[in-house]
């Protein structure tokens, strides 16, 4: 008995490969598990719930059949896929999840996110979400055809990655005051999340008990999951997207 967390995959149809690794993944690994929780940034950026493209089209499919298949399948909101909205829930069966979320995980109480909200440091990125996440923003957004969103949203993302390689490494990494901050606010010992593509399993301790940060990593040329089973035992694995591809 086992859940799986993934995050950070950015696919898109720039990139085939990915898609096809996460289909794999779905089919061969994901209808194994008890659960699987997507901690954001499944995708580089979506649009729209209505997006019309086949890329998108496949993806749906892909989640549909693992939860047809009676994997519950969850979804929390990464910082390039946060308007993933109730359209793309009922089509795929994946529950949306809020973006700071206490699970139990076989009895251990687990927080789970993002993590970009961990990034206290990084102002600029937490004003730019601010604006993005207004509802009135999006509101407006959506009532723009789909080509016209992605000439924005191409626009911006060219404005933001040159913000971004301005950025020192630590400031983009996540708050620790903050992070010891939500974990005792939520009572937990365990927090898992995404964002910094910086895979780790972080330990410290306080208030006598130990505290465990698991760092889930992006997708790109290798696959990263966490597996968490019944005894309470986890593990990150890394595996090389070509050799994936070829199981
Ligand atoms: O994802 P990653 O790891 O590369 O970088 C993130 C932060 N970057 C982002 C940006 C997204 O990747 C792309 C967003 C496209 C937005 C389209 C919006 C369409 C409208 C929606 C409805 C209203 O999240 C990056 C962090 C990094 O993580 C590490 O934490 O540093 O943040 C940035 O680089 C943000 C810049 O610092 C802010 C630059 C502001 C530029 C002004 C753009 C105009 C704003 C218009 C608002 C509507
Ligand atoms: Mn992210």
């Amino acid at each position: 008995m086992h859940t799986l967390f993934i995050s950070d995959l950015h696919l898109s149809p720039a990139h085939p490969e990915l898609t096809a690794a996460f289909r794999q993944f779905l089919r061969h690994q994901a209808i194994h598990a008890d659960a699987l929780y997507i901690l954001g940034d499944l995708f580089d950026f979506w649009i729209d719930d209505k997006d019309p493209t086949d890329f998108a089209r496949e993806i749906k499919a892909a989640l549909k059949d693992v939860t047809s298949g009676g994997t519950p399948c969850y979804f929390i909101h990464g910082n390039r896929d946060f308007l993933v909205g109730k359209r793309f829930a009922t089509e795929t069966g994946v529950t949306l999840l809020e973006e700071h979320t206490v699970i139990s995980l076989y009895g251990q109480r687990a927080l789970i996110m993002h993590g970009d909200t961990l990034c206290l440091d990084d102002v600029r990125y937490l004003q730019f979400r601010e604006k993005v996440h207004q509802p009135w923003r999006q509101a407006l957004f959506r009532l723009l055809p789909f080509r016209i969103k992605q000439k924005i949203v191409s626009k911006i993302q060219t404005n933001v990655r040159q913000d971004k390689q301005n950025k020192s490494f630590e400031i983009m990494d996540v708050n620790q005051s903050e992070v010891q901050r939500v974990m005792n606010d939520q009572n937990v010992n365990l927090l898992i999340h995404g964002h910094t593509h910086r895979p780790d399993i972080h330990t410290y301790h306080s208030s006598d008990s130990k505290k465990v940060r698991i760092v889930l990593g992006d997708w790109g040329k290798e696959i990263s999951v966490l597996t968490y089973d019944h005894l309470g035992q986890y593990h990150l694995d890394r595996q090389l997207i070509t050799e994936y591809s070829d199981q």
